[in-house]
């Protein structure tokens, strides 16, 4: 139906309250039977709405697909962000996201149902071939000096974590760049910045999330380490739901990371933290220790005593968890 965009938009814009299908027609002054008719095409493609009679029409759910349309329409509420870019397939939202920016300087999303190279940190794999999980890029414009950008993950990290607590499970931060639940990971971001010798420009900042994930949509090798939000809370998510709710909760927390100091929120960040009292090994280039983190310092630093005694700082350090 020509009407269909016109009418969802309306219909999400208002979806805190019903509205009656006269009114819908009034309101984009198109015909009841044509709003009645979209409204039941919708329900065909997936769309979920209540209907109480007397009331009208509610919109409770987008179908389970990325929809460019339906995400314009999330994004448009952004303070930050006014261009996603969706796409069914892609290797990799991070390397899209480095295309465009060659065109591009404003702040942005790529978002993807389905990655063929999905990567990690150090040019490891990052699983993302199935349509359950929240695979996407942002691109940030801040002007700032490079020894700011160290506590970026930090900020990010919380924001991730937050929102995954709002869906009722106990989602931790693994410093530096991981969540995890019940000891497993359930996302991971990387974090990529562009700049000269002025300091950074962009940052680009790729993350992917597990969302509805079952043991078997996982590949063998990550059944015992990964988990997803649906098999923490048993129960699925709704993709949009959860995307909309993460990029407002990013938004917060990069103005928090643009106008405050890691020092304002380390305390919270510190509570959110999985890796504290118990001894783990750490990786960082060639260096490799056991030890236990003790303290994270104000520029983001974290701080390991070893099994002698010693206390050691990491930056970046990998950190594997199955090791007590
Ligand atoms: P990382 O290097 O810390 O984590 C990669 C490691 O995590 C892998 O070696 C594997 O053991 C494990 N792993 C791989 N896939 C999954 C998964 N789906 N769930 C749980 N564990 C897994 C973390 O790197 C950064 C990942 C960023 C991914 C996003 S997705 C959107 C964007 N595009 C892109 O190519 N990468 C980013």
């Amino acid at each position: 139906s020509k009407y269909k965009y016109k009418i969802l938009s309306y219909l999400y814009d208002h979806k805190e309250s019903y509205v009656s299908g006269q009114h819908i027609a009034e309101q984009l002054q198109i015909s009841r039977t044509a709003v009645w008719k979209t409204i039941e095409s919708l329900k065909d493609e997936g769309f979920v709405f209540d209907s109480v009679q007397n009331k009208g029409y509610k919109l409770v759910e987008f179908p389970d697909v990325w929809d460019n349309n339906l995400m314009q329409l999330m994004i448009r509420k952004s303070d930050y962000f006014s261009t996603i870019y969706v796409d069914h397939e892609v290797t990799s939202t991070q390397k899209v996201a480095h295309e465009k920016l060659l065109d591009n300087s404003e702040p942005f999303i790529v978002i993807s149902e389905v990655q063929t190279a999905g990567r990690g940190r150090f040019n490891r794999v990052w699983d993302s071939q199935g349509k359950k999980g929240l695979w996407m890029s942002l691109v940030f414009n801040p002007h700032i000096p490079f020894a700011k950008i160290a506590t970026f993950n930090l900020f990010i990290s919380l924001a991730i974590a937050e929102t995954m607590r709002d869906y009722g499970v106990n989602a931790t931060v693994k410093w530096p760049n991981d969540i995890y639940i019940n000891d497993r990971k359930v996302c991971g971001f990387l974090t990529e910045i562009s700049g000269d010798s002025a300091g950074v420009h962009h940052i680009i900042c790729g993350i992917g999330i597990n969302l509805n994930h079952m043991p078997a949509d996982f590949p063998e090798e990550l059944q015992t380490t990964a988990t997803s939000i649906a098999l923490e809370r048993g129960r699925t998510v709704n993709r949009y739901a959860f995307f909309e709710a993460l990029y407002q909760q990013i938004e917060r927390s990069y103005n928090q990371f643009m106008t405050l100091e890691f020092s304002d929120i380390k305390e919270e960040y510190k509570a959110y933290s999985n890796i504290w009292g118990r001894t783990l090994r750490y990786t960082e280039g060639k260096k490799q220790i056991f030890g236990e983190a003790v303290d994270i310092k104000d520029d983001g630093r974290l701080i390991v005593r070893d099994e002698a005694g010693n206390t050691h700082q990491f930056i970046s350090a990998d950190i594997e968890m199955q090791v007590d």
